[in-house]
């Protein structure tokens, strides 16, 4: 490993060949995954366990997101689960001792016309109920924090108000996942990358173990579904079917520039988000593709729309160059919420899944979380309102209106 030549001490730990048998199989080793098993083993001393993926570590949509952190939703569910979430982000450098990065530069949600103004006052409102830091600003104050956004009244879409999230803003996200392989796999967990999940044993209304690609058979007292992107095809694999979509959400950076703006600015109007890193090239992104894909590979035309929407709201940057393009696979439920929790139907399979455009932001909170489900057999309060059962009882979260460009 590259990295491993350049570092006294070595990145990960040793390869393992697969036991027979873990207390928890994690399937998945992204963010989720990972801080999954972190958590279990910090947390619970539970350390038998093996974090099943099928690519690198970080080579799903952990590694495909834009790294934006914040807790601005619009629900009370949502608003508290990503807060956790934002809360354990702030240490979690010097938990893991290994610095990812963590920005907060404030997010400012644009709001162009009269319905969004009204709902981002609510998002405000409610926030602050729940001691979520967001404030409702106006076109002189939005323009004093980023001169650079045209607030014009004469534009297509003018800007008409703003919700503002100071503690919201960017973490590293290829460090968040290093840093928990790493702090996972020093406590004992075992991280197995490029090993598929070909299909699970279920005996007795009770999961038993996978079975991988190199046709081992892998037993374990609880096996956790914590992918992105093939969720509901491991989910059927226990014969359960959970109401997900997948779309592709695309994104972008730009060549450097010198530091120009302080703050993620998100449009969900003009569906586009864009700030500025640390090494001052821009990320930029859009709403989910409007069709349903397993597609990895990302198009011109949304690249054209995201660029075209980033001039329209920062006219200085027609002349800046486009460096890379990439997508994620995004498994959408009807409420833009996750499902997270047990299957009433299969004893011991649990699953952390539909994580939309909005997964990264969760990991830390959504790990701790099921973590505590595994080891107490008790569901936390935090994520009893994304069981799966809830779309029987037509008890949906709705988050359409706080997931990013995507609503
Ligand atoms: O929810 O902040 C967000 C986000 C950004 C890109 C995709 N989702």
């Amino acid at each position: 490993m590259v990295l491993g030549l350049f570092r006294k001490e070595k990145m990960w730990g040793p390869h393992h060949k697969l036991k027979s048998h873990y207390d928890v199989v994690i399937i998945g080793a992204g963010v989720h995954g990972l801080s999954t098993a972190y958590y279990l083993a910090k947390n619970y001393g539970i350390t038998d366990i093996a974090l099943l993926d099928k690519t690198y570590l970080g080579g799903g949509n952990s590694g495909r997101n834009t790294a934006i952190v914040r807790a601005n939703y619009s629900t009370p569910e949502g608003i508290r689960l990503y807060s956790e979430s934002l809360d354990l982000y702030e240490g979690l450098s010097k938990e893991l001792n290994f610095n990812m990065l963590l920005t907060q530069m404030g997010h400012m949600s644009l709001a162009h016309t009269d319905s969004a103004v009204n709902g981002v006052w609510k998002r405000a409102e409610i926030n602050k109920a729940l001691g979520v830091n967001s404030r409702v600003i106006w076109p002189d104050e939005i323009k004093r924090m980023v001169p650079a956004l045209d607030t014009s009244q004469h534009t297509r879409y003018p800007i008409k108000a703003a919700l503002f999230h100071p503690p919201g803003g960017a973490i590293r996200h290829d460090a968040v996942v290093w840093g928990y392989a790493k702090g996972a796999e020093a406590l004992g967990a075992e991280i197995h990358p490029r090993t598929t999940v070909t299909g699970i044993d279920v005996s007795d209304g009770a999961v038993k173990g996978v079975r991988t690609s190199d046709g081992s058979f892998v037993g374990a007292d609880v096996v956790v579904n914590s992918t992105s992107g093939f969720c509901s095809t491991i989910t059927k694999m226990v014969g359960v079917d959970i109401p997900v979509v997948t779309h592709q959400l695309q994104a972008c950076v730009t060549e450097p520039v010198k530091p120009f703006m302080s703050k993620v600015v998100v449009s969900a109007n003009l569906h586009v988000y864009v700030y500025q890193t640390d090494r001052g090239e821009l990320v930029m992104g859009s709403e989910i593709d409007p069709y349903s894909s397993y597609s990895p590979l990302s198009t011109f035309q949304t690249l054209e729309a995201i660029a075209g929407h980033a001039v329209e709201l920062f006219p200085g940057l027609k002349n800046l160059r486009i460096l890379r393009q990439w997508s994620g696979v995004c498994d959408m439920t009807p409420d833009y919420s996750p499902i997270m929790g047990r299957v009433e139907e299969v004893k011991n399979f649990i699953l952390d899944v539909g994580w939309g455009t909005y997964g990264f932001k969760s990991g830390p909170a959504s790990g701790h979380n099921i973590a505590e489900l595994i080891a107490t057999g008790k569901t936390p309060d935090t994520i009893k309102p994304f069981a799966l059962a809830r779309f029987d009882a037509n008890a949906q979260v709705s988050e359409r209106g706080a997931a990013a460009v995507s609503h």
